[in-house]
């Protein structure tokens, strides 16, 4: 069993309830226990700025998918969710992506792991603080660290989560 952290994020069709239910799924996923969740963040779009916010969280998971299998587990839900891949970083109903996996490096055509954008990007970084600051991003150091480097001000946890 794998310690891996997977980021959440929605911007269309009630982006809460669809976090929410990804939670379940991924909790209910043959193969994956999830140990974690973070609070929910509201986060203005990074990358591609004409659509909606974004809600974005963090979960921390216990698999014995090997990465691969893990991946094809969060594009199944993903694609439950009705996820149409258009415009890149553009609006969708909702991503799932691995962060971390053990401490493993990985990187072919499918998937790289660490998460190429994670250390930069607050809406990663301040939910993955919420399950633990200690957190080590193999290649660009610890998380708490590197939130210190982060604009967070298009962050804004939603109160009650
Ligand atoms: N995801 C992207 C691009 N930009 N911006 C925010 N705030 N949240 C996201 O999840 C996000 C983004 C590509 O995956
Ligand atoms: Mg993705
Ligand atoms: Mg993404």
């Amino acid at each position: 069993m794998t310690v891996s952290f997977i980021a959440l994020g929605s911007n269309l069709a009630e982006p809460i309830g669809q976090i929410r239910t990804a939670f379940e799924q991924l909790h209910e996923w043959p193969g994956i226990v999830v140990q974690g969740c973070s609070s929910l963040y509201r986060t203005s779009p990074v990358g591609y700025c004409d659509q909606p916010d974004f809600i974005n969280a963090c979960a921390q998971i216990e698999t014995g998918l090997s990465p691969h299998d893990l991946l094809d587990a969060l594009q199944r839900i993903e694609q439950i969710h009705g996820r149409e891949r258009g415009i890149l970083n553009g609006p969708r109903t909702l991503d799932l992506d691995i962060l971390l996996y053990g401490d493993r490096i990985l990187a072919d055509e499918r998937l790289t792991i660490p998460h190429p954008r994670m250390h930069e990007r607050a809406f990663v970084l301040v939910p993955l603080a919420d399950m633990d600051m200690g957190i080590l991003i193999p290649g660009h150091g610890y998380v708490a660290q590197l939130l210190e480097k982060v604009d967070q001000s298009g962050v804004e946890r939603i109160k009650g989560t």
